[in-house]
């Protein structure tokens, strides 16, 4: 029925421009604009508006799920990337080296550390160093905002001070949340020293990159990358 109502609306529109073709874009306004016009006729609300820009679309067709908590992926496994929070280029990879272990980046043609992730746990795939093959904090220092104090990233046993890690689904950003040993929660940030080639985590990284100036100490963050 509404085919047919169609088809013959097309003929009459025709009709009406007297065959003067090619008018594509006259042609298609006045269809729709008589289109609704019919619609109102038969009581039905208006067609939805024409989305015209690449942004709208494109905005409708990110996601839902950025909105609200982060949504947390299960297991995967990848290589550890760090990237300068400063500008979102990659730092290098964190290293599955034979002496250092995972400690630092793999500048000197180290291997990358491969890992698997589930559980909050990070383990190390083939590590080519002596165990414990978890990669996680390893220090007694309380971290807390205000305090430039550092633990180690560094291969650890299984438990509370591995089990730190939630990896976020959408972004790959791995986030980790600190127990202190008097039981405070803290959410560190991890820090880079490229003298050292290690990474830290602090509970406040401008108090750390405070301790030294020109500071030593590079803010990144870190991810799970195929
Ligand atoms: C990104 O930032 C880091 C740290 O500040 C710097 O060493 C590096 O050169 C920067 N890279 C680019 C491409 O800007
Ligand atoms: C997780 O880490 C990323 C990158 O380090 C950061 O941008 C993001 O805000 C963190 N998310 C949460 C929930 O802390
Ligand atoms: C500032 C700081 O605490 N740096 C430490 C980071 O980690 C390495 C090894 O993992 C230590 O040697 C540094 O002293």
């Amino acid at each position: 029925m509404m085919q047919r109502f169609t088809v013959l609306f097309l003929a009459v529109s025709f009709v009406l421009l007297g065959f003067v073709a090619p008018v594509p874009v006259e042609a298609a306004l006045l269809v729709k604009r008589e289109t609704n016009a019919v619609r109102f006729a038969r009581g039905l609300p208006p067609l939805p508006p024409v989305r015209r820009t690449k942004t709208s679309a494109a905005k409708r067709a990110e996601p839902s799920q950025h909105f609200g908590a982060t949504k947390v992926a299960k297991s995967s496994t990848g290589r550890l990337e760090i990237r300068w929070a400063a500008n979102g280029t990659t730092a290098g990879y964190v290293a599955n080296n034979p002496t250092t272990g995972p400690i630092g980046l793999n500048l000197n043609n180290d291997l990358e550390l491969y890992v698997d992730y589930s559980d909050s746990n990070l383990l190390a795939r083939d590590a080519r160093f002596p165990a414990p093959y978890y990669v996680g904090g390893h220090g007694d220092s309380t971290l807390a905002a205000g305090s430039s104090n550092t633990i180690e990233f560094i291969n650890v046993e299984s438990g509370p001070t591995a089990a730190i890690w939630t990896l976020d689904s959408n972004t790959r950003a791995l986030n980790a949340t600190w127990t202190n040993s008097h039981g405070s929660k803290t959410q560190p940030s991890l820090a880079y020293d490229p003298s050292l080639n290690a990474l830290n985590f602090t509970g406040d990284f401008t108090a750390l990159s405070n301790l030294h100036n020109p500071p030593t100490q590079f803010l990144v963050h870190i991810y799970l990358s195929p």
